[in-house]
Protein backbone atom coordinates (compact mmCIF):
# COMPACT_ATOMS: atom_id res chain seq x y z
CA UNK A 1 0.00 0.00 0.00
CA UNK A 2 1.35 3.54 -0.61
CA UNK A 3 2.27 5.30 2.20
CA UNK A 4 -0.21 8.16 2.46
CA UNK A 5 0.57 11.32 3.72
CA UNK A 6 0.33 11.51 7.81
CA UNK A 7 -2.08 14.72 8.41
CA UNK A 8 -0.23 17.34 10.72
CA UNK A 9 -2.16 17.95 14.17
CA UNK A 10 -1.64 19.77 17.13
CA UNK A 11 -2.62 19.98 20.62
CA UNK A 12 -1.89 23.79 20.29
CA UNK A 13 -4.28 26.36 19.04
CA UNK A 14 -3.17 27.81 15.85
CA UNK A 15 -2.45 31.57 16.06
CA UNK A 16 -2.43 33.99 13.52
CA UNK A 17 0.52 36.66 13.63
CA UNK A 18 -1.14 40.12 12.95
CA UNK A 19 1.44 42.24 11.36
CA UNK A 20 1.22 46.01 12.76
CA UNK A 21 -0.46 47.91 9.84
CA UNK A 22 1.53 51.25 8.10
CA UNK A 23 -2.40 52.71 9.33
CA UNK A 24 -1.90 51.63 12.72
CA UNK A 25 1.94 52.76 13.06
CA UNK A 26 1.55 56.15 11.82
CA UNK A 27 -1.33 56.36 14.53
CA UNK A 28 0.78 54.78 16.99
CA UNK A 29 4.01 56.92 16.91
CA UNK A 30 2.32 60.37 16.29
CA UNK A 31 3.67 61.12 19.88
CA UNK A 32 6.99 61.49 18.69
CA UNK A 33 6.24 63.65 16.15
CA UNK A 34 7.08 66.97 18.11
CA UNK A 35 4.21 68.89 16.94
CA UNK A 36 1.71 66.09 17.23
CA UNK A 37 -1.62 67.10 16.19
CA UNK A 38 -3.02 64.72 13.83
CA UNK A 39 -2.41 66.36 10.47
CA UNK A 40 0.94 64.78 9.74
CA UNK A 41 -0.66 61.61 10.24
CA UNK A 42 -3.49 62.28 8.15
CA UNK A 43 -0.69 63.34 4.97
CA UNK A 44 1.04 60.47 5.62
CA UNK A 45 -2.34 58.50 4.87
CA UNK A 46 -3.19 60.72 1.46
CA UNK A 47 -0.16 59.47 0.08
CA UNK A 48 -0.11 55.91 1.30
CA UNK A 49 -3.72 55.92 -0.30
CA UNK A 50 -2.61 57.53 -3.85
CA UNK A 51 0.61 54.93 -3.91
CA UNK A 52 -1.71 52.55 -3.80
CA UNK A 53 -3.51 53.50 -6.57
CA UNK A 54 -0.33 54.22 -8.62
CA UNK A 55 0.47 50.45 -7.42
CA UNK A 56 -2.53 49.55 -8.86
CA UNK A 57 -2.01 51.60 -12.28
CA UNK A 58 1.33 50.65 -12.75
CA UNK A 59 0.90 46.86 -12.56
CA UNK A 60 -1.72 46.18 -15.46
CA UNK A 61 -0.11 48.69 -17.40
CA UNK A 62 0.94 46.59 -20.28
CA UNK A 63 -2.65 45.74 -20.22
CA UNK A 64 -4.33 49.35 -20.53
CA UNK A 65 -2.95 51.77 -23.20
CA UNK A 66 -1.24 53.59 -20.27
CA UNK A 67 2.77 52.69 -21.53
CA UNK A 68 5.48 54.85 -23.65
CA UNK A 69 5.50 58.74 -23.89
CA UNK A 70 1.97 61.12 -24.02
CA UNK A 71 4.38 63.56 -26.11
CA UNK A 72 4.73 66.14 -23.84
CA UNK A 73 8.00 67.54 -22.20
CA UNK A 74 8.37 68.31 -18.26
CA UNK A 75 10.14 71.90 -17.66
CA UNK A 76 13.63 70.42 -18.06
CA UNK A 77 13.08 69.06 -21.44
CA UNK A 78 12.71 65.10 -20.16
CA UNK A 79 9.87 63.18 -22.28
CA UNK A 80 6.46 62.73 -19.93
CA UNK A 81 5.19 59.40 -19.98
CA UNK A 82 1.52 58.54 -19.91
CA UNK A 83 2.33 57.10 -16.35
CA UNK A 84 4.62 59.95 -15.23
CA UNK A 85 1.23 62.05 -15.83
CA UNK A 86 -0.83 59.61 -14.18
CA UNK A 87 1.44 59.12 -11.09
CA UNK A 88 1.46 63.05 -10.62
CA UNK A 89 -2.16 63.80 -11.09
CA UNK A 90 -3.18 60.92 -8.26
CA UNK A 91 -0.41 62.23 -5.67
CA UNK A 92 -1.78 65.67 -6.51
CA UNK A 93 -5.20 64.82 -6.14
CA UNK A 94 -4.66 62.89 -2.84
CA UNK A 95 -2.77 66.09 -1.27
CA UNK A 96 -5.62 68.77 -1.97
CA UNK A 97 -8.37 65.92 -0.84
CA UNK A 98 -7.99 66.55 3.10
CA UNK A 99 -7.08 69.31 4.16
CA UNK A 100 -3.13 69.66 5.81
CA UNK A 101 -1.34 70.73 2.43
CA UNK A 102 -1.43 74.05 1.32
CA UNK A 103 1.24 73.71 -1.83
CA UNK A 104 3.01 71.26 -3.59
CA UNK A 105 6.01 71.08 -6.04
CA UNK A 106 6.50 68.50 -8.33
CA UNK A 107 9.01 67.06 -10.86
CA UNK A 108 6.36 67.49 -13.15
CA UNK A 109 4.91 70.34 -13.15
CA UNK A 110 6.94 73.68 -14.01
CA UNK A 111 6.02 76.12 -10.70
CA UNK A 112 5.28 75.35 -7.36
CA UNK A 113 0.81 74.83 -6.74
CA UNK A 114 -0.73 76.74 -4.15
CA UNK A 115 -4.31 75.35 -2.83
CA UNK A 116 -5.56 78.05 -2.15
CA UNK A 117 -9.33 77.81 -1.11
CA UNK A 118 -10.70 77.92 2.63
CA UNK A 119 -10.15 74.16 3.08
CA UNK A 120 -6.38 74.79 2.76
CA UNK A 121 -5.99 78.31 3.81
CA UNK A 122 -4.50 77.65 7.33
CA UNK A 123 -2.90 74.13 5.86
CA UNK A 124 0.93 73.59 7.88
CA UNK A 125 2.71 71.55 5.24
CA UNK A 126 4.24 71.55 1.84
CA UNK A 127 5.09 68.75 -0.26
CA UNK A 128 7.87 68.12 -2.65
CA UNK A 129 7.79 65.16 -4.71
CA UNK A 130 8.97 63.22 -7.71
CA UNK A 131 5.76 61.32 -8.76
CA UNK A 132 7.41 58.43 -10.58
CA UNK A 133 11.19 58.48 -10.99
CA UNK A 134 12.88 56.06 -13.23
CA UNK A 135 9.91 56.27 -15.57
CA UNK A 136 11.92 55.74 -18.49
CA UNK A 137 12.38 52.00 -17.39
CA UNK A 138 8.63 51.38 -16.74
CA UNK A 139 8.23 50.08 -20.79
CA UNK A 140 10.22 46.95 -19.90
CA UNK A 141 8.97 46.18 -16.46
CA UNK A 142 12.02 47.36 -14.54
CA UNK A 143 10.93 48.68 -10.79
CA UNK A 144 10.62 52.49 -10.65
CA UNK A 145 9.32 54.36 -7.35
CA UNK A 146 7.73 58.15 -5.85
CA UNK A 147 9.75 59.83 -3.48
CA UNK A 148 8.45 62.50 -1.37
CA UNK A 149 9.47 65.27 1.17
CA UNK A 150 7.50 67.20 3.70
CA UNK A 151 7.94 71.05 5.43
CA UNK A 152 5.85 73.13 7.35
CA UNK A 153 5.59 76.20 5.43
CA UNK A 154 6.91 79.05 6.32
CA UNK A 155 5.10 81.37 5.23
CA UNK A 156 2.10 83.26 7.50
CA UNK A 157 -1.01 80.35 7.45
CA UNK A 158 -3.77 82.03 5.89
CA UNK A 159 -1.54 83.34 3.03
CA UNK A 160 -0.57 82.15 0.00
CA UNK A 161 2.18 79.89 -0.56
CA UNK A 162 5.03 81.51 -1.80
CA UNK A 163 8.40 80.24 -3.38
CA UNK A 164 10.80 80.49 -0.31
CA UNK A 165 8.05 77.70 1.62
CA UNK A 166 9.68 75.27 -0.77
CA UNK A 167 13.11 76.38 -0.90
CA UNK A 168 14.01 75.55 2.44
CA UNK A 169 17.17 73.10 3.41
CA UNK A 170 16.49 69.48 3.78
CA UNK A 171 17.61 69.64 7.19
CA UNK A 172 14.02 71.36 7.78
CA UNK A 173 11.77 68.71 6.68
CA UNK A 174 9.50 66.98 8.73
CA UNK A 175 9.06 63.84 6.79
CA UNK A 176 10.51 61.75 3.60
CA UNK A 177 10.32 58.59 2.10
CA UNK A 178 9.65 56.75 -1.00
CA UNK A 179 7.43 53.89 -2.74
CA UNK A 180 9.09 51.12 -4.75
CA UNK A 181 6.76 49.66 -6.80
CA UNK A 182 8.96 46.24 -7.52
CA UNK A 183 9.04 42.77 -7.01
CA UNK A 184 6.99 43.35 -4.24
CA UNK A 185 5.70 47.07 -3.36
CA UNK A 186 6.91 48.93 -0.46
CA UNK A 187 7.16 51.62 0.96
CA UNK A 188 9.80 53.34 3.71
CA UNK A 189 9.76 56.46 5.10
CA UNK A 190 10.80 58.75 8.06
CA UNK A 191 9.63 61.85 10.83
CA UNK A 192 13.07 62.04 11.75
CA UNK A 193 12.90 58.83 14.55
CA UNK A 194 14.57 56.53 12.62
CA UNK A 195 13.39 54.88 8.84
CA UNK A 196 10.90 52.21 8.75
CA UNK A 197 9.58 50.19 5.59
CA UNK A 198 6.33 48.42 4.82
CA UNK A 199 5.35 45.96 2.11
CA UNK A 200 2.06 45.96 0.25
CA UNK A 201 0.34 42.67 0.95
CA UNK A 202 -1.94 43.02 -2.28
CA UNK A 203 -4.31 40.41 -0.97
CA UNK A 204 -5.66 42.18 1.47
CA UNK A 205 -4.20 45.89 0.06
CA UNK A 206 -2.64 46.95 3.21
CA UNK A 207 1.18 47.87 3.74
CA UNK A 208 2.44 46.27 6.62
CA UNK A 209 5.78 46.65 8.52
CA UNK A 210 8.40 44.53 6.98
CA UNK A 211 11.08 46.37 7.69
CA UNK A 212 11.44 48.21 11.40
CA UNK A 213 13.82 49.70 12.68
CA UNK A 214 16.10 50.25 9.34
CA UNK A 215 19.69 50.56 9.22
CA UNK A 216 22.34 51.00 6.79
CA UNK A 217 25.59 48.45 6.62
CA UNK A 218 28.76 50.66 7.82
CA UNK A 219 30.59 49.33 4.48
CA UNK A 220 28.96 47.52 1.76
CA UNK A 221 30.38 45.52 -1.22
CA UNK A 222 28.49 47.81 -4.21
CA UNK A 223 28.84 50.65 -6.30
CA UNK A 224 26.42 52.42 -8.23
CA UNK A 225 26.87 54.54 -10.95
CA UNK A 226 26.04 54.87 -14.85
CA UNK A 227 29.57 54.23 -15.95
CA UNK A 228 28.56 54.95 -19.69
CA UNK A 229 29.55 58.79 -18.65
CA UNK A 230 33.11 58.11 -16.87
CA UNK A 231 34.72 59.89 -19.57
CA UNK A 232 32.88 62.63 -18.59
CA UNK A 233 33.56 62.23 -14.48
CA UNK A 234 36.12 64.41 -12.52
CA UNK A 235 39.33 62.66 -11.95
CA UNK A 236 38.85 61.87 -8.39
CA UNK A 237 35.64 59.79 -9.23
CA UNK A 238 37.41 58.14 -11.68
CA UNK A 239 40.29 57.62 -9.29
CA UNK A 240 37.42 56.02 -6.97
CA UNK A 241 36.12 53.75 -9.22
CA UNK A 242 39.20 52.61 -10.06
CA UNK A 243 39.66 51.87 -6.43
CA UNK A 244 35.99 49.93 -6.72
CA UNK A 245 37.13 48.13 -9.18
CA UNK A 246 40.99 46.94 -7.67
CA UNK A 247 41.64 43.14 -5.87
CA UNK A 248 42.22 43.90 -2.35
CA UNK A 249 41.27 41.08 0.27
CA UNK A 250 41.60 43.12 3.24
CA UNK A 251 39.13 45.29 1.86
CA UNK A 252 37.21 43.18 -0.05
CA UNK A 253 37.62 44.58 -2.88
CA UNK A 254 36.40 44.55 -5.76
CA UNK A 255 33.36 45.47 -5.56
CA UNK A 256 30.14 44.29 -7.31
CA UNK A 257 28.40 47.15 -9.93
CA UNK A 258 24.61 47.44 -9.95
CA UNK A 259 22.83 49.90 -11.48
CA UNK A 260 19.51 49.50 -12.30
CA UNK A 261 19.12 53.11 -13.01
CA UNK A 262 15.99 53.81 -11.08
CA UNK A 263 16.96 55.81 -8.06
CA UNK A 264 14.32 54.64 -5.85
CA UNK A 265 15.63 51.22 -6.49
CA UNK A 266 19.07 51.45 -6.28
CA UNK A 267 18.65 53.53 -3.29
CA UNK A 268 16.82 50.96 -1.55
CA UNK A 269 19.05 47.91 -2.65
CA UNK A 270 22.28 49.95 -0.76
CA UNK A 271 20.18 50.94 1.79
CA UNK A 272 20.00 46.87 2.89
CA UNK A 273 22.65 45.84 1.76
CA UNK A 274 25.19 48.66 2.01
CA UNK A 275 26.41 50.12 -0.86
CA UNK A 276 27.31 53.25 -2.82
CA UNK A 277 24.96 55.34 -4.96
CA UNK A 278 27.11 58.09 -7.07
CA UNK A 279 25.54 60.43 -9.63
CA UNK A 280 28.83 63.15 -10.31
CA UNK A 281 28.99 66.20 -11.88
CA UNK A 282 30.17 65.51 -15.49
CA UNK A 283 30.99 67.56 -18.91
CA UNK A 284 27.73 66.60 -19.90
CA UNK A 285 25.84 67.41 -16.20
CA UNK A 286 27.63 70.37 -14.76
CA UNK A 287 25.78 70.10 -11.58
CA UNK A 288 24.96 66.38 -11.78
CA UNK A 289 21.35 64.75 -13.04
CA UNK A 290 19.23 64.29 -9.80
CA UNK A 291 16.77 67.17 -8.52
CA UNK A 292 18.00 68.36 -5.02
CA UNK A 293 14.77 68.76 -3.70
CA UNK A 294 12.66 66.29 -5.40
CA UNK A 295 15.08 62.93 -4.82
CA UNK A 296 18.32 63.88 -3.02
CA UNK A 297 16.77 65.84 0.15
CA UNK A 298 13.94 63.14 0.91
CA UNK A 299 16.64 60.28 0.14
CA UNK A 300 19.53 62.17 2.41
CA UNK A 301 17.12 62.81 5.25
CA UNK A 302 16.18 58.77 4.56
CA UNK A 303 19.70 57.81 4.68
CA UNK A 304 21.21 59.76 7.45
CA UNK A 305 18.36 58.43 9.76
CA UNK A 306 19.45 54.90 8.85
CA UNK A 307 22.82 55.95 9.66
CA UNK A 308 24.37 56.83 6.20
CA UNK A 309 25.73 59.61 4.56
CA UNK A 310 24.97 61.88 1.62
CA UNK A 311 26.72 64.49 0.33
CA UNK A 312 27.21 66.65 -3.30
CA UNK A 313 31.55 65.43 -2.65
CA UNK A 314 31.88 68.63 -0.33
CA UNK A 315 29.27 69.43 1.80
CA UNK A 316 25.95 67.31 3.49
CA UNK A 317 23.30 67.69 0.97
CA UNK A 318 20.99 68.22 3.74
CA UNK A 319 22.94 71.31 4.55
CA UNK A 320 22.70 73.21 1.05
CA UNK A 321 20.72 76.19 0.62
CA UNK A 322 18.39 75.60 -2.63
CA UNK A 323 17.67 78.32 -4.90
CA UNK A 324 15.55 77.13 -7.21
CA UNK A 325 13.14 74.29 -7.56
CA UNK A 326 14.42 72.15 -10.06
CA UNK A 327 18.06 72.89 -9.08
CA UNK A 328 20.40 69.62 -9.76
CA UNK A 329 23.27 68.67 -7.88
CA UNK A 330 25.68 65.71 -7.71
CA UNK A 331 25.17 63.05 -5.14
CA UNK A 332 27.55 60.46 -3.20
CA UNK A 333 24.64 58.40 -1.02
CA UNK A 334 24.85 55.20 1.03
CA UNK A 335 27.50 53.55 3.69
CA UNK A 336 28.71 56.30 5.91
CA UNK A 337 32.58 54.37 4.81
CA UNK A 338 32.25 54.01 1.38
CA UNK A 339 31.10 57.92 1.04
CA UNK A 340 33.65 59.31 2.94
CA UNK A 341 36.36 56.99 0.67
CA UNK A 342 34.99 58.77 -2.41
CA UNK A 343 35.19 61.94 -0.30
CA UNK A 344 38.86 61.21 0.16
CA UNK A 345 39.44 60.66 -3.30
CA UNK A 346 38.08 64.03 -4.40
CA UNK A 347 40.25 65.85 -1.94
CA UNK A 348 43.33 63.97 -3.13
CA UNK A 349 42.75 64.64 -7.02
CA UNK A 350 40.74 68.10 -6.78
CA UNK A 351 40.87 69.93 -9.75
P1 LIG B 1 13.62 60.81 -13.65
O1 LIG B 1 13.23 61.43 -12.35
O2 LIG B 1 13.30 61.68 -14.83
O3 LIG B 1 13.10 59.42 -13.80
O4 LIG B 1 15.25 60.75 -13.71
C1 LIG B 1 15.95 60.28 -12.62
C2 LIG B 1 16.55 58.95 -12.95
C3 LIG B 1 16.91 58.20 -11.70
O5 LIG B 1 15.88 57.33 -11.34
C4 LIG B 1 18.11 57.43 -12.12
O6 LIG B 1 18.94 57.11 -11.04
C5 LIG B 1 18.77 58.36 -13.08
O7 LIG B 1 17.75 59.17 -13.62
C6 LIG B 1 19.41 57.62 -14.18
O8 LIG B 1 20.05 58.52 -15.01
P2 LIG B 1 21.04 58.01 -16.17
O9 LIG B 1 20.16 57.34 -17.17
O10 LIG B 1 21.69 59.24 -16.68
O11 LIG B 1 22.00 57.07 -15.53
MG1 LIG C 1 13.39 61.24 -10.61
Amino acid sequence: MANLPVPITTKEPLTMVQPTTLGEFIVENQRDFPFASGELSQLLTSIRLAAKVVNREINKAGLADILGAIGTENVQGEQQQKLDVMANDTFMRALRSMGQVCGVASEEEDSFIGFEDEIHADAKYIVLMDPLDGSSNIDVNVSVGTIFSIYRRISPAGSPVSLKDFLQPGDAQIAAGYVVYGSSTMLVYTTGNGVNGFTLDPSIGVFCLSHPNMTIPEEGKIYSVNEGNYVHFPTGVKQYLKYCQEYDEATNRPYTSRYIGSLVSDFHRNLIKGGVYLYPTGTMAPNGKLRLLYECNPLAFIVEQAGGMATNGAQRILEIDPTELHQRVPIFIGSPRMVETAHAFLQKYKE
